[in-house]
C-alpha cells in the first residue's frame, strides 16, 4: 500500500527530512536525479521504492498523488506533492542552500541551469533512443524500430555535442564543483552504459573522463 512507508535503512551522518517521503523507483533515470542530488547534499529522505512491474505508479492511489503515474514524487511532511525531478531538486535546494549546487551567483545559476535543462532534453531523447535500441520497455515501445533510433541518436548527438563543448577541461559539467546538471546528466550515461551495457556517448573523450570521474562518488553508487 502507498501509505504504508517503507523507510530506507541507513541512519549515518545524513540530514534525515522529517516526513517527508520520495516515490521512486531505485535505477529510474529520473528518480535517480533526485537521489545523486540528496546524496551529494547530505540529505536523507525517506523512500517509497514503487513496484515497477506491478504496475503500482499505475495504482488509483498513487495516480491521486501524481497524476502523471511516474516518478519521482516528493511529498512533504505538510502533505504537499512535487512531481518532476528538477522541481523537486530546486525545492530542496532553497530549503538547504549550502553546499549550493545551482551556482552562488546569477550568472553561475543561470549556465547551471542551462546545462541542466539540456540534460533535461537529453534524458528525454535518449528515453526514445532507448525504447527503440533495446527490448526492455515494451509497455513503452512494443515494436522497437532501429532505424528510428538511428535516427532519434542523431539528436542525442546533438546535445552531447554542446555538453562536450561546454564541459571543456572543468572537472564537472559547469566548472569546478558538482551541480544539478551533474546530477541530471549523470543518470541517462549510468542506464546507458551500466543498466543496458550500450555504447552511448563513447565518441566523447571529455564527457568520458567526467562520466569515470563522477562515477567514483559515493552518490553514483547504483
Ligand atoms: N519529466 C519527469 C519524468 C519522470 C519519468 O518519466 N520517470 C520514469 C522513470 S525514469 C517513470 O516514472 N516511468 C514509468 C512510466 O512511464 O510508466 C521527471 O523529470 O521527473
Amino acid at each position: 500500500m502507498i501509505q504504508r512507508l517503507k523507510r530506507d535503512a541507513s541512519n549515518g551522518p545524513l540530514r534525515r527530512l522529517g516526513d517527508m517521503v520520495l516515490y521512486q523507483f531505485r535505477m529510474g533515470t529520473n528518480p535517480r536525479r533526485v537521489s545523486i542530488y540528496l546524496s551529494e547534499k547530505g540529505i536523507d529522505v525517506p523512500r517509497y521504492e514503487l513496484d515497477y512491474a506491478n504496475l503500482e505508479h499505475r495504482t488509483p492511489e498513487y495516480l491521486m498523488i501524481n497524476p502523471a503515474g511516474r516518478a519521482p514524487t516528493l511529498v512533504t511532511d505538510d502533505g504537499t506533492v512535487i512531481t518532476e525531478a528538477a522541481a523537486i531538486v530546486e525545492y530542496i535546494e532553497e530549503l538547504f542552500p549550502q553546499p549550493a549546487m545551482i551556482g552562488t551567483s546569477p550568472e553561475q545559476r543561470a549556465k547551471v541551469r542551462a546545462l541542466e535543462r539540456i540534460g533535461n532534453d537529453l534524458i528525454a531523447r535518449s528515453m526514445l533512443w532507448l525504447w527503440n535500441t533495446t527490448d526492455a520497455f515494451p509497455r513503452k515501445e512494443p515494436k522497437p524500430s532501429k532505424a528510428f533510433a538511428e535516427m532519434l541518436y542523431r539528436h542525442v548527438q546533438e546535445l552531447l555535442d554542446v555538453l562536450e563543448l561546454t564541459i571543456g577541461e572543468n572537472e564537472f559539467l559547469a566548472g569546478d564543483a558538482p551541480t544539478i546538471a551533474d546530477c541530471t546528466v549523470f543518470p541517462i550515461f549510468q542506464t546507458a552504459r551500466e543498466r543496458f551495457k550500450l555504447p552511448y556517448a563513447e565518441h566523447y573523450p571529455r564527457l568520458n573522463a567526467w562520466y569515470e570521474n563522477f562515477r567514483t562518488r559515493k552518490s553514483a553508487q547504483y
